[in-house]
């Protein structure tokens, strides 16, 4: 038997307008994602045509002085290099039943990357937030149509964080990725990276930092990236923030006829505070489990691998799985409760292998 619902080609295209491509999940069995296998998400057919040279960002709102920096000016200043895996909410939205709204992820909307910036931390001090400050607003130079209550608007992608996430020392605006300009698709000449939460907030092409005395609730803020329960109307959606701890096995992949024998299970795991403590692995399908070793790199907000020796000597069909717990607890369930959206699904990751006879 041949099973068919596979990761077989490196990079799968899900949209091509707006661009959203994901990872299969053999590219993923690395410590750092290599940037041309890194998933694309955008909301927009056009992306901005920008030109570092003329590039402008400005903080404004309310601050004691407004900025307004060019590129040059802004990676002149002192910056930071940290390693931080940016999720999509809508990661293995397409295992949900019934299924969700939005592009139909698999488990490949993930990545582990090298970013450099500025502190956001820094700009915002230079400009001195005023006492009624709670909240920063990020905007970035894409805009295009939403369809809102039959309605068709013309906004602009636009993000908010509350001013503790936005003085985080980790949060950055970054205009490296993997040691490389950013790439157009990843928000050249710059982004905003926002380790620990969801890939919505990392906005990119960012060119106006607003600091706000009440909070946001733009399109992408309140109609967007909110859990929509079943039985639930607005005004109790929840926002979608940090991420759920997670792993994903990358290596065999799902339908791959494994050679009988010894066999390395691998893969990757992650959380909010990035502190993996424990990886289980089910090679029975979730009957007995077994901890696996976690290895490699260790750093806050990035991901980290793990491996499992396998004796695969018995001929037949299984199913591997894998479980994550955190340093907080927390680990990974069967199922989510289904959101209208499907973000934030973190359930246990579940590959069907071969050993032949
Ligand atoms: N300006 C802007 N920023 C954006 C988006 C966008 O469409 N426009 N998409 C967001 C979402 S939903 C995700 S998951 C990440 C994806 O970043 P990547 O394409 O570099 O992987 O960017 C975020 N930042
Ligand atoms: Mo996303």
């Amino acid at each position: 038997m041949k099973l068919t619902h596979g990761d077989a080609s490196e990079f799968n295209t899900l949209s091509e307008d707006p661009d959203c491509r994901e990872t299969a999940l053999p590219a993923l069995d690395s410590w750092i994602t290599p940037t041309e296998r890194f998933y694309v998400r955008s909301h927009f057919s056009k992306i901005p045509d920008a030109d570092a040279s003329t590039w402008r960002l400005s903080v404004e709102g309310e601050v004691e002085r407004s900025l307004d920096l060019g590129y040059e000016e802004l990676s002149s200043l002192p910056s930071r290099s940290i390693v931080a895996t940016l999720e999509c909410a809508g990661n293995s939205r397409s295992y949900l039943t019934p299924p969700a709204e939005g592009i139909n992820f698999r488990h490949g909307a993930v990545g582990n990357a090298e970013w450099t910036g500025v502190p956001l931390r820094e700009l915002l001090s230079r400009a001195g937030p005023k006492q009624d400050a709670v909240e920063a607003l990020f905007e970035g130079a894409d805009s295009g149509e939403e369809e809102e209550e039959g309605v068709k608007l013309e906004i602009d992608y636009a993000r908010s964080l509350p001013l503790q996430k936005a003085l985080d020392p980790d949060t950055l605006v970054a205009y490296q990725m993997n040691g490389e300009p950013l790439q157009p698709v990843h928000g050249y000449p710059l982004r905003l990276i926002v380790p620990g939460w969801y890939g919505m907030a990392s906005v990119k092409w960012l060119r106006r930092v607003t600091v706000l005395a009440t909070p946001y609730e733009g399109f992408f803020q309140s109609r967007r990236y909110v859990y929509i329960p079943t039985g639930e109307a607005q005004p109790n959606w929840e926002p979608v923030t940090s991420l759920q701890v997670k792993s994903l096995t990358t290596r065999p992949r799902h339908g791959e006829v494994v050679q009988r024998g010894e066999f390395i299970v691998q893969g990757v795991a992650w959380s909010e505070g990035g502190e993996i403590t424990r990886l289980e692995l089910s090679t029975d399908g979730g009957l007995s489990w077994r901890e696996a070793d976690l290895f490699g790199p260790q750093a806050a907000g990035a991901w980290r691998r793990w491996k499992s020796e396998w004796h695969a000597t018995t001929p037949g069909h299984f199913i591997l799985m894998c479980r994550a717990v955190d340093s907080g607890g927390n680990t990974q369930p069967a199922s989510i409760p289904w959101n209208f959206r499907g973000y934030a699904n973190n359930s246990i990751h579940s590959i069907a292998v071969e050993v032949p006879g």
